[in-house]
């Protein structure tokens, strides 16, 4: 299929699914959306009061085991609000934040992280994630306490999921979620383990994240128990990966998502469609998958797979029955397969297939 042909059946399937959304819409009769950045400064003032009226529960031992335990947080008492509560400076693990833009504004997120997990193994936005979590909500709210009527912030679990699921970063529909999840790396898998879920990882990623509606579900929730307009608390086990390829062009998503100067995803032949959505990288007319093709048959000590990898692979010495060394990864032009700066001949459009040596 050649390159206009794919973007305009994507193209068609796109206007299909967006004119039926818009009908949607319509006989909803939504009311107006709030303003996102009138919206963060009250989410955030909220997030900030729980941060600094909660702490961590000090008879758990292990933060990163008790992620769905309903006290992993606790209120401060009034004697330790200052030093103890989330927001104090003698808190341990320390509260993390991170800069979000979107919706054009800048979004504050703060986080806590027990353990990073796999510091190399980490989620790029669009991959698919293994995860056991915890989900509450916030809601501000005013108590009678003994000095008068006091503004609190209390939180009401919406979802409990001990058991591990599967989401895509890409399509998840809370946007905190791609923001926070790579910051953390994946576990070790358990082969000795038995059964499913979280006790067949050992050395996970873990942690809390406080999510500004925006980054939540705003407006709309598909749960009917979680009021419009509130922040959320997700606590989380990340325990595995699934590497995405938006494009099915044979390369990783990850390794499409290099950022420019201006902070943009890489746009290699400047068609407006970012590498890892684009079918044919550098638009010389030759498909990125038939590029990254080796010569054919495949010759001794030249990998497995009929295509070259990003990088050369080395055998995994764990699976002493599957030799997964791939000694090339993807050419440049002069035939130079692994100097990491390299401009892969998939991305210049002066080399061109044939390719006739491995
Ligand atoms: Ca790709
Ligand atoms: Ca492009
Ligand atoms: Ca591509
Ligand atoms: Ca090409």
């Amino acid at each position: 299929m050649n390159k206009f042909k794919f973007y305009f059946i994507l193209f068609s399937t796109l206007l299909v699914l967006f004119s039926s959304c818009n009908k949607d819409d319509d006989e909803v009769a939504a009311t107006p959306l709030r303003d996102f950045g009138d919206q963060f400064k009250t989410d955030i003032e909220n997030i900030e009061l729980y941060l600094s009226t909660h702490k961590l529960n000090p008879d758990i031992t292990d933060y990163a085991a008790n992620v769905n335990s309903s006290n992993l947080l606790i209120k401060c008492s009034s004697t330790d609000l200052a030093r103890l509560s989330l927001l104090g400076e003698n808190t341990s693990p320390k509260l993390l934040s991170k800069l979000v833009n979107k919706h054009d504004i800048t979004y504050k997120v703060y986080y806590l992280q027990f353990q990073e997990g796999n510091s190399v193994e980490k989620p790029c936005p669009y991959d698919e994630i293994l995860v056991t979590y915890r989900g509450t909500s916030l809601k501000s709210e005013t108590e009678t306490q003994t000095s008068g009527q006091v503004k609190v912030v209390n939180e009401t679990e919406f979802e409990n999921s001990p058991v591990a699921n599967l989401f895509n970063l890409g399509t998840v529909f809370v946007k905190g979620w791609p923001e926070i999840f790579p910051m953390f790396g994946i576990g070790v898998f358990d082969e000795t383990a038995t059964g499913n879920g979280p006790n067949v990882y050992t050395n996970y990623g873990a942690g809390i994240m406080f999510l500004p509606s925006g980054l939540a579900y705003y407006q709309q929730s598909p749960q009917t128990n979680i009021p419009s307009y509130s922040p959320l608390v997700f606590s989380f086990q990340l325990l595995n990966l699934k590497r995405s390829d938006n494009d099915n062009d044979g390369i990783l998503t990850v390794d499409e998502l290099a950022v420019n100067s201006e902070g943009k995803y890489t746009d290699t032949d400047g068609d407006g469609i970012y590498d890892f959505g684009d079918i044919d990288d550098d638009n010389d007319g030759f498909t990125t998958l038939n590029e990254i093709k080796k010569p054919t048959p495949l010759g001794i000590n030249q990998g497995t797979s009929l295509y070259y990898p990003f990088n050369p692979i080395v055998d995994n010495p764990l699976t002493t029955d599957i030799d997964e060394s791939e000694p090339k990864g993807i050419p440049d032009k002069s035939g130079d397969f692994s100097t990491p700066t390299r401009v892969r001949r998939h991305l210049d459009k002066n080399a061109k297939p044939p390719y006739t040596t491995y």
